[in-house]
């Protein structure tokens, strides 16, 4: 109850902020995209983890004009970096299901992107399987937000209940395979096949895949030869802020 009367505070009092975590294409070596997730540095209780405060966000309704806050930082962020002269990168942002039932979403997003005048193409919004969002509601909205010219990414794929039916339906350009498959990819003969059999799924489907959680070499290795299009985990980097991403191009150039 008490983070939640600071969680009200926070964002007037600037104390959340942004990291970004690269996402690296695995046949050029490039960054393409990087994720952007959402810090708090509490006054007194020092870095929360968003594992604890997303669901506070969620539940006091905070996460309405947190969320927007995320998005129009991202893009104007991502604005940034293009007119820093980095080559062009797409940022991708987490959606929480609170935000899937905001009224004005997509005209939200689509303000957001106009302000910034971030081109549509570089922002990818990221869903979970297991937002629980009646499957013809969900195609609309996806289809909406897809009209104004944005990427899809099916987050932590694989871990949620919902049936494979959806991949048919909704207008999704990427599929992110959960770290909890990846971590073992290299010991466990089950992961191995699953995230095989994820990877050939979405080249039939004609959709990107990006592995994520990636701390070793060896799973490196696994994917590279599975034909992985993209990857993100701590091996290459951790999230980090705007500024190191700048400097990472500039080292890299
Ligand atoms: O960055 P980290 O691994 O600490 O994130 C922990 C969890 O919080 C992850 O599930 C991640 O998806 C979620 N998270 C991080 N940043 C954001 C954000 O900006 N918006 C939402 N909705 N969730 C986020
Ligand atoms: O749920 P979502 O996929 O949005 O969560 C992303 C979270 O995963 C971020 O909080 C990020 O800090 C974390 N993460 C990114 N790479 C790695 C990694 O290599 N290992 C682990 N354990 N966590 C990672
Ligand atoms: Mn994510
Ligand atoms: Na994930």
């Amino acid at each position: 109850i008490l983070l939640e009367q600071d969680l009200h505070n926070a964002l007037a009092n600037n104390e959340f902020y942004l990291d970004y975590q690269p996402q690296v294409n695995l046949k050029s070596g490039a960054i393409e995209s990087v994720e952007a997730l959402v810090r708090w540095q509490h006054p007194n209780r020092g870095f929360v983890s968003p594992e604890i405060f997303i669901p506070i966000a969620e539940e006091c309704g905070l996460i309405i004009p947190l969320g927007k806050w995320i998005l129009e930082t991202a893009c104007q962020q991502a604005k940034q970096w293009e007119e820093q002269g980095l080559p062009p990168i797409k940022v991708a942002v987490n959606l929480s299901l609170g935000q899937l039932f905001q009224q004005d979403l997509v005209e939200m997003v689509g303000e957001i992107l106009q302000r910034s005048k971030l081109d549509a193409h570089y922002l990818q919004l990221e869903i979970t399987e297991s937002m629980t969002m009646n499957i013809d509601q969900m195609t609309q909205l996806l289809h909406e937000l897809k009209a104004l010219g944005i990427q899809i990414a099916v987050d932590d794929f694989g871990t949620g209940y919902s049936s494979l039916s959806y991949l048919k339906d909704f207008p999704i350009d990427c599929l992110k395979i959960d770290r909890t498959f990846v971590r073992n990819v290299q010991h466990n003969p089950n992961d191995e096949a699953l995230v095989s059999m994820i990877i050939s799924m979405a080249k039939h489907l004609r959709l990107k895949v990006v592995a994520e959680g990636i701390e070793e070499v060896e799973q490196l290795s696994f994917l590279m030869e599975g034909g992985c299009d993209y990857i993100q985990g701590y091996l290459f980097s951790r999230p980090i802020s705007p500024q190191q991403i700048s400097e990472t191009f500039h080292d890299l150039h």
